[in-house]
């Protein structure tokens, strides 16, 4: 691998800017790309070189492959940055990426191939020892060995699809009557969704918390657990509340499941950053996938280890082995995130326009990851989510408090936000209790309608 000296970040608002800061921390030239729609992105402004890849739509810009690779070879960046979102996790970028001789920052295209699809990740994980939900393989067309399987798992469970993730091509199957219709269904939608028609069973979990592990490896043999996140306050598959640690789980618990995920690196092989997700009911992990991107999250975990992850997905795309080993990570405090969307927080239909006035708080454990400027315009054609506030204390208790008061200082006018609700949940009483579960906050906004 070849040293990185010039970066191409491959991504837009927030999650550009942090690629940005990181690469300046590290002495690395940055080059920005953007849409027509994104010409005044911070970013673009800071970077020390920026190429308009396209018109607004994602699909003839931030998705569009040779656009992004003729960027970097116009400006002579050695390396590109994919972000989250977006093209981060196509094996396919990442192949044309290497092909054209740039480090891909991410693991390598085989890796993420095999993350991808939820089978085989699911495979390499159990023989790592690693806890899954019970299921099945890949479901034959075999409607009475399909009837055996869910029999024996046991009513309900849920069709899911090979190629999926984040909620997509999904069917819960409540009683035996409706299974091979929805094993169908589910197989059609696979194929025209995924272009992979393979779907698979699991043992449905009625009520878990979503509790995901942040793993570094260097791809030479050495991988870490920088410990867990609960995200369950979580609306439509859309996270809005992100906690580190999650609430109730104890070091042993910790330590058992990240020494799993650790083996689990070291024998696929995976090089970067990598979370897995599970879901945790009854004092019981089940890994359900792996996302082989930095995550939307990812603030939380630095703030109570003090590890920039940015960074080391930087170091380690340039070959380096991890400097640091797992007795050297310590979680300290308690670290909150809540998204700040672009939004009406009543209805999350996206509220895009200019921002006309725009406060945002600060001091002792206040972090804003944000883009967004006085008079800056947020587009219509990208995600709603126009920053992250993390707020940090001593413990959970000490984290919200803070939260709420620099909830309460921020102020961003000219667009709707989802302030209110986030001020809401602070002050909602099972918040404050912790341990709530994925179904919480959509239970909370049904009855409040
Ligand atoms: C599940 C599940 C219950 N039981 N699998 C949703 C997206 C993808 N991460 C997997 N998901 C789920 N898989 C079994 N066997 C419930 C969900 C789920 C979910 C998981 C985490 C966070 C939010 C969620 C919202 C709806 C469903």
């Amino acid at each position: 691998m070849a040293k990185i000296e010039k970066v191409l970040i491959a991504n837009r608002g927030e999650i550009a800017l942090r690629i940005l800061r990181a690469c300046k921390e590290m002495g690395i030239k940055t080059v920005a790309v953007y849409s027509t729609a994104d010409r005044d992105l911070k970013h673009v402004k800071l970077a020390d070189e920026a190429v308009c890849i396209g018109p607004a739509p994602a699909k003839e810009s931030y998705l569009n492959i040779p656009s992004l690779i003729a960027a970097a070879e116009v400006t002579g960046a050695n390396a590109i940055h994919p972000g989250y979102g977006f093209l981060s996790e196509s094996a396919d970028f990442a192949e044309r990426v290497e092909k054209s001789g740039f480090t891909f920052i991410g693991p390598r295209p085989e890796t993420i191939r095999l993350m991808g699809d939820k089978v085989s990740a699911i495979e390499a994980m159990e023989s790592a020892g690693v806890p899954c939900v019970p299921g099945s393989g890949v479901l034959t067309d075999d409607d009475n060995e399909n009837r055996k399987i869910a029999k024996k798992l046991g009513y309900p469970v849920i069709i899911k699809s090979a190629g999926g993730g984040g909620g997509r091509g999904m069917r819960v199957v409540r009683k035996e009557e409706d299974l091979i219709d929805a094993i169908a269904l589910t197989k059609r939608e696979a194929d025209s969704f995924f272009n992979n028609p393979n779907v698979f069973m699991e043992k449905f979990l009625e009520n878990p918390r979503h509790i995901e592990f942040q793993l570094l490896s260097d791809g030479q043999g050495h991988a870490v657990c920088l410990g867990e996140r609960d995200c369950s306050m979580q609306r439509k598959n859309q996270k809005v509340i992100e906690e580190a640690p999650a609430p109730g789980i104890t070091e042993k618990q910790r330590k058992d499941i990240g020494d799993r995920c650790v083996k689990a690196c070291i024998e696929t092989g995976y090089r970067g950053a990598g979370t897995f997700e599970f879901l945790y009911e009854n004092g019981k992990f089940f890994f359900i996938e792996v996302n082989t991107r930095v995550q939307v999250e990812h603030p939380i975990t630095e703030q109570v280890t003090g590890i920039d992850i940015v960074k080391e997905q930087i170091k380690i795309a340039g070959g380096n082995f991890l400097t640091f080993k797992q007795s050297d990570v310590k979680i300290k405090g308690h670290a909150i995130e809540c998204r700040i969307n672009a939004e009406d927080p009543a209805t999350f239909i996206p509220s895009p326009g200019k921002i006309t006035r725009l406060h945002t708080p600060g001091g002792p454990g206040i972090r804003w990851d944000s883009h967004i400027y006085e008079s800056y315009s947020v587009p219509p054609y990208y995600d709603s989510m126009i920053g992250k506030l993390i707020a940090c204390n001593d413990n959970r208790a000490l984290a919200i408090a803070r939260m709420k008061q620099a909830l309460n200082e921020l102020i961003v006018d000219g667009i709707k936000t989802n302030i209110p609700l986030l001020t809401e949940l602070m002050e909602d009483e099972t918040f404050n209790k912790g341990g709530f579960n994925i179904h919480y906050l959509e239970h909370r906004l049904e009855q409040k309608k």
